[in-house]
């Protein structure tokens, strides 16, 4: 799973003004005490996740396929240029047949026990003009994994950047309305409150992995607004691995029990003393109405209270316990309620009819007078 340590061969690749504006922002990094980033990249199937990977690098490291990827597993690259390492994880795309691929993300977390993640780039394309709410469900599939504070080390990556806006929209006004409608998407999806969002802006990088690429007099790849692209990236991503917030640590309690368990966890007890003081609450109006009613509905008492502790035992699971009273209409009407919770005690017509439904399979199908299951008791006034 690991990764095997490499001299940085595609550095040499940029042209020397890209080469020397990276040399200025990796020391800019080692004076803040980074000797090493992990770059973890996600996104949708075919935005450009690896080609990105590879521009980065300055070097083919992952395969790039222009129809469906056949690579399912994360890849991670190292490179190492005068003691600086850099990781750079390259993972399938996160959607399948139109859903998320839960699974995907699943390999990738376990694939990153143990490391530290330095900066997400969630790649996604420019030249798309609507999101939707698979966009969302990717970011919240990414949150329930991962937790929210991923977001503070993110960078929002929109490839195939070399395009003529649509209309008369300026190539800016694109950029920028396309930014913000994926931002947004992410600020819902993770469920960020606006202010919070905006305190921590999470920064865009244009991206044109195409050789077609457009170059400038030093032979930098450029965007149509002239800005080379690569060293401005590189800037980014410098900028967000030195913010100021935690890097994210994958770790076992983040791999084995997903942070979003163990949120629902802490509401356990309050729902058991809920539950608890339901059935005194029960218990105690049974009791004042037995007192009113005589010996009959002590006799229903007892039973119903019998009923109960199982019911109390059980917990209350998704199927509910019942008791119906007066006669066999009402009886079929509690029966047919399997599902709801209630309690309807009392007295009305010849019989007491005591349904406790939901206790087996033939219970919820109460709609046959003749059926009498073990649990639905029939007294006579
Ligand atoms: N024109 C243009 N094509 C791109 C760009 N980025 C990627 N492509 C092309 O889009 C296709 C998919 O690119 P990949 O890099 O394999 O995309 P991916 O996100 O890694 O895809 P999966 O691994 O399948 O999820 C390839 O044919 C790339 O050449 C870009 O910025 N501009
Ligand atoms: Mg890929």
């Amino acid at each position: 799973m690991g990764s095997i340590l490499r001299d940085w061969q595609g550095f040499h690749q940029f042209p020397a003004a890209t080469q020397s504006k990276l040399v200025e922002l990796f020391a800019k990094l080692k004076e803040e005490g980074v000797n090493k980033m992990t770059i973890l990249v996600m996104g949708k199937g075919g935005v450009g996740k690896s080609s990105t990977v590879n521009s980065l690098l300055g070097e083919r490291a992952v395969n790039v396929s222009s129809f469906q990827s056949e690579g399912f597993r994360p890849v991670m690259v190292s490179r190492d240029r005068a003691g600086f390492t850099l990781n750079i994880i390259d993972t399938p795309g996160l959607v399948e047949g139109g859903y998320v691929n839960y699974q995907a993300l699943e390999l990738i977390k376990r694939f990153l026990l143990n490391k530290t993640i330095t900066v997400l780039l969630y790649v996604d394309r420019l030249d798309a003009y609507r999101v939707d709410d698979l966009d969302k469900q990717i970011i919240s599939a990414i949150t329930d994994t991962f937790g929210k504070e991923i977001w503070n080390k993110s960078l929002l990556v929109l490839t195939h950047a070399q395009l003529s806006p649509p209309d008369d929209l300026s190539y800016d006004v694109f950029c920028a309305r396309r930014s913000e409608a994926v931002l947004k998407t992410i600020r819902m999806g993770a469920q960020i409150r606006k202010r919070d969002f905006e305190d921590s802006a999470i920064p865009v990088g244009l991206v044109e992995n195409s050789g077609r690429c457009n170059k400038n007099e030093n032979d930098e790849k450029i965007l149509p607004n002239g800005d080379a692209w690569i060293p401005s990236m590189v800037k980014e991503i410098v900028g967000v691995a030195t913010n100021g917030k935690k890097s994210l640590l994958v770790d076992e309690k983040l791999v084995n029990g997903s942070e979003s368990n163990d949120r629902g966890k802490i509401f356990i007890p309050l729902i058991l003393g809920v539950q608890w003081l339901l059935v005194k609450w029960i218990q105690r109006e049974i009791k004042k109405d037995i007192v009113k009613g005589g010996n009959q509905q002590l006799k229903l008492f007892a039973i119903f209270r019998r009923r109960l502790r199982v019911f109390s035992r059980t917990g209350g699971g998704r199927r509910n316990h019942w008791v119906g009273n007066g006669g066999p209409e009402q009886g079929r009407r509690a029966g047919r309620a399997t599902g709801s919770a209630g309690l309807v005690v009392g007295l009305a017509g010849d019989f007491y009819n005591v349904t406790v439904h939901g206790c087996c399979q033939a219970c919820s199908r109460q709609s046959a007078p003749s059926h009498d299951p073990y649990n639905k008791i029939l007294l006579k006034r």
